[in-house]
């Protein structure tokens, strides 16, 4: 070892070398830890290229202070891996800096964060740890005198020859979708994956330096107006349609109360379970049994979780691909759900037992229309599980609510924001009993506590508002938020044991199930139900569909309709594209994964790209783009001002 030092000591650039290693050795580590390959060469040689230029303002300076720059440098870039490394865990996704003003919810959320804070964020600060246990060593043995000692141009030449090789056989090898991406950067995953996090975390700088107004204008003014001129010709003409169908559901709960539930972390794959104890969701799927139920409903949230799930049911509109809606977005003029029963007479509120600025919720449900929100300060909290006021006392006190509202007004529209269902799922004991079997004692068996928990909370609402007399003339809507985090590996446990061993199928075994592509979508299915006391409508919906459908589902039963909405009404739709923020999309044959830029049929094979597959693809991001320019460019409200829209 000591002659290794002894033989390195001669070297010019040997902390240049040791910084890069040490840049790259936290690259595969966060690649290993986070979308699983480790070794792709575009995103090494992009990386390599990067940390050079980095390196290249301290190497202009002598050699003492140079080595203590780029032990510096490098805590920083491991601090900057670490924190990514711990988003993912929470977003599945990486840092921007234009989600810099989000920060503030993930403190809000102290019990989430102190488990998402594990022990292999260390692991990232080993790298710049041996440098300087390294650089110290070399220092002992008097290497910056070893050394030559002119800071020259020359001194330069081999870093920049280097790094720039590495910046062109990049550059060249990029595709015009590569190029696409990193300006639109709605896939941050698939940056990191092609082209590393350095270089992810360059083009997100830059791009914030350069659109400081957090959305990027992506399509050319005419473009867009022809663009939004054939939607809303579009969602008239089916509007048309459906009206000529005889089976076509329109207004067939026109006029009732509507009690929307917004049902934190409730996911679909649970509600088939069965343990010694029963099923998970008694209740839950008594409500679907009963109501008409979609089977293959996906949330179709980005960083925003419950707040994207709430903007795009109520507007049918997606998530903006930079920023959150309710926290950059709250001032622009939407159509919602609400705002379109209250022009039908109906009184709207939003109930839930967390601080009302959680989420903008205070600015942004006024914004949505709503016109009074019960936060945590209307309710006595005086049972607390997770993050705060319990689902039970919770449901509890809203009925109270609920029926003095109904005293004095007509027609009530409330949408309920359950919490208690919430990651990390770390109060198990207050769940009350519930076995898990072989799952216990992990996050996906606390999870099945915490939502058999959240299925008897949902029953005692449902009891009560029926005692009240709420029921008789209402629907009761519920849908989940969002998937609930639950680590793949847990997935394995679940779908891989065999109870006759009491042990777990391996990748060797045939009976193995790989909890990967269209499976781990598949899993992220939320249920969607649509329940009345009478049980007129009993059916089940198989047709894929996402949040962006409720409204225009919901809407047509209600007689309420949004010009603007971009889903479809699935009663009256047999072809669905199920679109995600970051370009994903899934329908009834095929999944297609952005970050992987991978397309799978139903069996989870992957299958070759051809032209219709790439046509959907194609069809998917200008859906995407075009919400966003509703948005950001406040559209909405811009056409009614220039009396361009279509009278409602
Ligand atoms: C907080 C609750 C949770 O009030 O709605 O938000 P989430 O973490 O699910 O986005
Ligand atoms: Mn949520």
């Amino acid at each position: 070892m000591k002659n290794l030092f002894k033989k390195l000591k001669s070297k010019q650039h040997l902390p240049l070398l040791l910084f890069v290693v040490s840049g790259l050795l936290n690259e595969f580590l966060l690649r290993g830890l986070t979308i699983g390959n480790i070794f792709y060469w575009k995103s090494t040689v992009a990386s390599i290229a990067i940390l050079i230029s980095l390196s290249l303002i301290p190497l202009l300076m002598d050699n003492r202070k140079r080595s203590k720059r780029l032990i510096v440098m490098s805590f920083l870039l491991a601090l900057l891996y670490a924190a990514n490394y711990l988003y993912h865990k929470h977003f599945d996704s990486f840092i921007s800096i234009s989600l810099i003003k989000q920060i503030k919810f993930l403190n809000d959320m102290d019990a989430s964060i102190s488990t998402i804070l594990d022990l292999r964020v260390l692991l990232f600060f080993i790298p710049p740890i041996l440098f300087a246990i390294s650089s110290k060593k070399l220092e002992n043995m008097d290497y910056s005198n070893t050394i030559k000692k002119e800071r020259t141009i020359k001194n330069l030449v081999g870093p920049v020859a280097i790094g720039a090789i590495c910046l062109v056989s990049v550059l060249t090898s990029l595709t015009s979708t590569d190029y696409s991406r990193l300006v639109k950067q709605w896939n941050r995953p698939y940056l990191v994956q092609n082209l590393g996090m350095l270089s992810y975390t360059l083009s997100d700088l830059v791009k914030t330096a350069v659109e400081p107004s957090t959305v990027i204008a992506e399509l050319d003014d005419k473009v867009v107006k022809e663009y939004v001129d054939e939607l809303i010709d579009e969602n008239i003409a089916s509007k048309k349609e459906n009206i000529e169908i005889t089976e076509n559901y329109k207004d067939i709960f026109k006029g009732r109360d509507v009690y929307i539930i917004h049902y934190e972390s409730a996911q679909t794959f649970a509600m088939e379970l069965e343990f010694k104890d029963g099923n998970v969701t008694p209740f839950l799927n008594k409500m679907a049994d009963e109501g008409l139920t979609f089977n293959n409903f996906y949330p179709q949230h980005s960083v925003g979780t419950s707040s994207d799930t709430e903007f795009t049911f109520n507007t049918s509109l997606y998530p903006i691909n930079n920023g959150t809606v309710f926290i950059s977005h709250f001032d622009r003029e939407y159509i919602s759900l609400q705002h379109l029963l209250k022009d039908e007479g109906y009184y709207s509120v939003s109930m839930h037992g967390n601080n009302g600025d959680f989420w903008n919720r205070n600015i942004m449900h006024q914004t949505l229309g709503y016109d009074h929100f019960f936060s945590k300060n209307e309710y006595i909290i005086d049972e607390e599980i997770g993050l705060g006021l319990s689902d039970m006392s919770f449901f509890n006190q809203s009925v109270d609510k609920l029926k003095k509202l109904k005293e004095d007004k007509e027609k009530v529209v409330a949408t309920l924001i359950t919490l208690t269902n919430h990651f990390p799922f770390d109060d198990v004991e207050k769940y009350g009993e519930f076995d898990v079997g072989h799952l216990e004692g992990t996050t996906l068996g606390n999870y099945l506590k915490s939502y058999h928990y959240a299925d008897k909370a949902l029953e005692s609402f449902v009891t009560r508002m029926d005692e009240e007399g709420l029921l008789d003339n209402a629907i009761i809507i519920l849908y989940g938020d969002h998937h609930a985090q639950i680590p793949m590996s847990d997935y394995e446990l679940l779908y891989n044991y065999n109870p006759l061993t009491k042990d777990y199928y391996t990748i060797e075994d045939e009976e193995y199930i790989s909890i990967d592509g269209i499976s781990s979508q598949k899993l992220r299915r939320t249920p969607f139900i649509i329940w009345s006391k009478d049980g007129a409508l009993d059916m089940e919906i198989d047709t894929s569909m996402g949040m962006v459908d409720a409204l225009p589902t919901i809407g047509n039963m209600l007689g309420i309709f949004n010009e603007y909405q971009l889903g479809n009404d699935i009663m009256n739709t047999n072809e669905n594209l199920v679109i995600f923020p970051d370009g994903s999309w899934i329908d009834d044959k095929n999944y297609f994964s952005a970050s992987l830029t991978s397309y799978y049929d139903y069996f989870n094979n992957i299958v070759p790209e051809d032209y219709s597959l790439l046509n959907k693809t194609k069809m998917a991001e200008e859906k995407l783009a075009l919400s966003n320019e509703i948005i950001s460019e406040d559209l909405i409200k811009s056409r009614r001002e220039h009396k361009t829209y279509f009278p409602r």
